[in-house]
């Protein structure tokens, strides 16, 4: 089998999506981890002129964006599937992925679980409190509109783990370190879907360093 090598800086929660796939899969990988600045060398950048992580290499294929290596790992190793066969559901677990990608990631975590955790733990940054401030009210839409989605069914888009789970799992798990995250998560189902996820294998697996899993 050919070797898959993913490059990421250890915490990222999209690095960890593409690894909790693989783990899904029992699908043999290793982590590349980033040297800091590494992501904006002209070495990488050639790799991924947009300078984020994760990286996925799979023999001559080199990929970004996590969405699309998780569909590429899904249909190069198909058992257990990760898409709905139900075409509703299928598209219930795209609009997830959306959410994720345009509202939550960029415009709540980004924000929320850089200035209490990431800026603080790993650069010695100060928390800006006006930026939380103004993130909270798309941290609130978000969560609502995620917890209303999920419903009363056990995994995002349905009776099984699908892609919108994978991403959403280790964002929201990293969120719910934050403050805000466990005050907004409370009462919520989407709270005991992560106790759920977090029971996985694959999540037990892929536990952010020690650093980034103290409350902030
Ligand atoms: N749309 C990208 C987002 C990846 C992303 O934003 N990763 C973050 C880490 S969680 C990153 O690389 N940040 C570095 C930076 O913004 O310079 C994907 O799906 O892979």
């Amino acid at each position: 089998m050919t070797d898959i090598v993913i490059h990421g800086v250890p915490g990222s929660p999209f690095l960890r999506a593409v690894q909790m796939g693989l783990e899904e899969k029992q699908v043999p990988h290793r982590v590349k981890a980033l040297a800091p600045g590494e992501m904006k060398s002209e070495a990488y950048l050639t790799k991924h002129p947009f300078g984020r992580v994760p990286l996925f290499e799979h023999g001559d294929l080199t990929l970004y964006e996590t969405q699309a290596i998780l569909r590429y790992i899904d249909d190069d190793f198909p058992e257990p599937p990760f898409e709905p066969n139900d075409h509703r559901l299928a598209a219930r677990m795209n609009q997830i992925i959306g959410i994720n990608d345009w509202y939550f990631f960029p415009k709540v975590a980004a924000v929320i679980v850089f200035q209490r955790i990431v800026g603080p733990v790993l650069l010695g940054t100060a928390t800006d409190q006006a930026a939380i401030d103004a993130a909270m009210p798309m941290a609130r839409v978000c969560i609502a509109e995620l917890d209303r989605l999920l419903g009363t069914q056990p995994f995002l888009a349905g009776d099984s783990l699908s892609i919108a789970d994978l991403m959403l799992a280790p964002q929201l798990d990293f969120f719910a370190e934050t403050p805000e995250g466990e005050s907004l998560l409370a009462e919520t189902r989407l709270k005991h879907w992560l106790v759920r996820m977090n029971e996985r294998p694959s999540m037990r697996a892929t536990l952010r360093p020690e650093a980034l899993r103290r409350a902030a």
